[in-house]
């Protein structure tokens, strides 16, 4: 089953939207198979945020990952890499649907609360970085009245 890596941002924890987060992908159905809350080194946020080193805004954006703790997350489902973006929102919260996260507790592109997985290919390798010591193996028994 696809699986996708979610990561509650610094603002997001301070906050208070962790619960509301978690919440949100619960009930849709998605199943939660990792699960902590860290603070990054400057080198890590780095090598999550590798692909947009040459952009402007990443060393600003590497400050932001580090200024306080993260909950860093694995979550499970069918589709759940495309979903998961569509619960969040556009990357800009100004232009994040009411109803998504970033739409719902967002202004600003630069304080956005939450990260998700943009692709499989992408999700294999956060997991791989954020849970190098692997997830937990477990299956709902809700299984067969989420799935057809
Ligand atoms: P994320 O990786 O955090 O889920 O965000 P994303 O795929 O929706 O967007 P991406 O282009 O990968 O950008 C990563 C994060 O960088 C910040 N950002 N700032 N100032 C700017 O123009 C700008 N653009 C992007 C955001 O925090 C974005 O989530």
């Amino acid at each position: 089953m696809e699986q996708t890596f979610i990561m509650i941002k610094p603002d997001g924890v301070q906050r208070g939207l962790v619960g509301e987060i978690i919440s949100r992908f619960e009930k849709k159905g998605f199943l939660l198979k990792g699960l902590k809350l860290l603070n990054v080194e400057q080198s890590f946020a780095e090598k999550h945020y590798a692909d947009l080193s040459a952009k402007p805004f990443f060393g600003g954006l590497v400050e932001y990952i580090v200024s306080g703790p993260v909950v860093a997350m694995v979550w499970e489902g069918k589709g759940v890499v495309k979903t998961g973006r569509t619960i969040i929102g556009a990357t800009n919260p100004a232009a994040s649907a009411p109803g998504t996260i970033r739409g719902d507790f967002a202004i600003d592109i630069g304080r956005n609360v939450i990260h998700g997985s943009d692709a499989v290919e992408s999700a294999t390798k956060e997991i791989a970085l954020w849970f190098p010591e692997g997830v937990a193996n477990w299956q709902s028994s809700l299984h067969s009245w989420i799935y057809e």
